[in-house]
């Protein structure tokens, strides 16, 4: 990056932040009830949100630990199992019927086995996952790079976000399902993981495939994957906000 971009790029930090300050500056109970008021809040989320991607997008590998540094104990948490006997007798089996979908806006709709996963070009990383709850655990994972798996497939021009969805109900009637943007799916870190640890993922820790996103929060990150669904828009998925959580009212972007 040239001093001149680099200048340019702080200009225009500085202008988006004077932007939102005055925004704030300007808040009060009763503005805050008017809609155009929160139309331009959702605005200003939304710069922020931009600025935030644009920035990360230039930099950022999610920091990497060494094997000193493994937690002895990864808690497992939200749904640790998956209760439906379809899901049940593939575990019996050891997966080896399962596969996973992925269709939507691509141009090679395919699915794949857990062996045919495992020839992909894989990443190995030790991370740490940051749950919103407020703990933290260090993990080694290896798993398929999304970004070539993505590339093998297609994306139509249409496609802006890929939805995971997953084999668990958190409550009856809605399933449990993340997404993600294009930047985060290319991103060399995201990966459609199969171990944990040096071992076959465990059950409570997402068997047989889970996301990791490693620069987001840890209700980003989908177990339980048995479909990626490219998307132009989330929209008209679940309660449309692009995730169980998020319709739940967390935020979609969970940068860390
Ligand atoms: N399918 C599915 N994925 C999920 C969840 C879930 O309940 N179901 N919980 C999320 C949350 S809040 C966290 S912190 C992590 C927990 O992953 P872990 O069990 O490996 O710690 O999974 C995320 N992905
Ligand atoms: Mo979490």
């Amino acid at each position: 990056m040239s001093a001149q971009s680099g200048l340019n790029r702080r200009g225009f930090l500085t202008r988006i932040s004077a932007a939102g300050g005055a925004l704030l500056l300007g808040g009060c109970d009763q503005l805050s009830q008017s809609p155009t008021f929160r139309d331009i809040l959702g605005k200003a989320e939304g710069a922020t949100q931009r600025v935030q991607r644009f920035v990360l997008s230039h930099r950022s590998m999610a920091r990497e630990f060494s094997e000193s540094e493994l937690s002895k104990h990864f808690k497992a948490n939200g749904s640790i199992n998956v209760e439906d006997a379809s899901y049940q007798s593939m575990v019996r089996d050891g997966f080896a019927n399962w596969r996973l979908k992925i269709d939507g806006l691509v141009e090679r709709p395919t699915s794949l086995s857990l062996d045919e996963l495992r020839r992909l070009p894989s990443r190995t990383q030790i991370t740490r996952h940051d749950c919103v709850e407020g703990w933290s655990a260090i993990g080694k994972w290896k798993g398929a790079q999304l970004g070539p798996l993505l590339q093998s497939v297609g994306l139509k021009p249409n496609a802006r976000y890929l939805v995971f969805h997953c084999a668990d109900m958190m409550s009856p009637g809605a399933p449990y399902y993340e997404s993600i943007d294009l930047i985060d799916a290319f991103h060399p870190q995201t990966i459609l993981a199969y171990d944990m640890n040096e071992q076959t993922l465990p059950v409570p820790y997402g068997a047989p495939l889970r996301l990791r996103v490693e620069r987001q929060l840890g209700y980003k990150m989908a177990k339980y994957v048995m479909r990626i669904e490219a998307v132009a828009s989330f929209s008209a998925i679940g309660g449309g906000n692009g995730g169980f959580w998020e319709d739940r009212g967390y935020e979609w972007y969970a940068g860390i």
